[in-house]
């Protein structure tokens, strides 16, 4: 079975990757290799920070790896949080970084949003990345508790309740994260 570790400190996302990535691959965490580093993330992109967490994991420990960097967009607030979505308010409080969300979006009609996912996988030293997105909108209000992050306040398109209202599956089936795990998946089963 293919071991890669999983270049993450966040345990929702782990979590939901581990629920898509199925059964023909081993996900190690960070924790499981010793790497207990505060992995620096100074992109401008997603698709720089996602590189820079592999990167990182792959010279030190020159295992076959893959990060997630990801984030809301907001068209509104001119696609902020963006890359500063896991410490949009100054703090890693997600209830505070959503809270900022809401408050700059009072008033504003416009609510058209989407969550945005890159990976970057280093498989044999070699790079590619995966993206995925979903297009949705900002609700007025905070709504359900399940998920994490910005959930409670994006519904996604084609639906009437949020991320934090859908069970995981649900999200799964339909979010950035799941969109571009997908695509992952499907290169690393080429490869076999
Ligand atoms: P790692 O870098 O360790 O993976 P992180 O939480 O710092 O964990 P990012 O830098 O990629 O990850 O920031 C992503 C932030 O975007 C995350 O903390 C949430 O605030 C938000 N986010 C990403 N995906 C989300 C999702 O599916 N639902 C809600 N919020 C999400």
């Amino acid at each position: 079975m293919k071991t890669l570790v999983f270049a993450t400190n966040n345990k929702h996302k782990l979590e939901e990757v581990q629920a898509l990535i199925g059964d023909g691959f081993q996900l190690k965490t960070l924790e499981e290799i010793g790497c207990f580093d505060d992995i620096p993330e100074t992109g401008a992109t997603f698709e720089a920070n996602a590189s820079q967490k592999s990167r990182y994991i792959y010279e030190r420990f020159q295992l076959d790896c893959f990060s997630d960097d990801s984030g809301l967009e907001v068209d509104a607030l001119s696609g902020e949080p963006g890359v500063y979505s896991a410490r949009y308010s100054g703090s890693r409080d997600s209830d505070e970084n959503l809270q900022l969300v809401l408050d700059k979006m009072a008033g504003k009609t416009d609510r058209k949003a989407r969550f945005r996912c890159v990976i970057s996988l280093i498989l044999n030293g070699e790079e590619q990345f995966f993206e995925g997105s979903v297009e949705g909108s900002i609700t007025e209000v905070r709504a359900g508790a399940a998920g994490f992050g910005y959930d409670p306040i994006f519904i996604p398109e084609g639906h009437a309740i949020t991320f934090a209202e859908m069970a995981a599956e649900e999200k799964n089936a339909i979010s950035h994260r799941g969109r571009a795990v997908a695509k992952l998946v499907a290169f690393l089963q080429e490869q076999q």
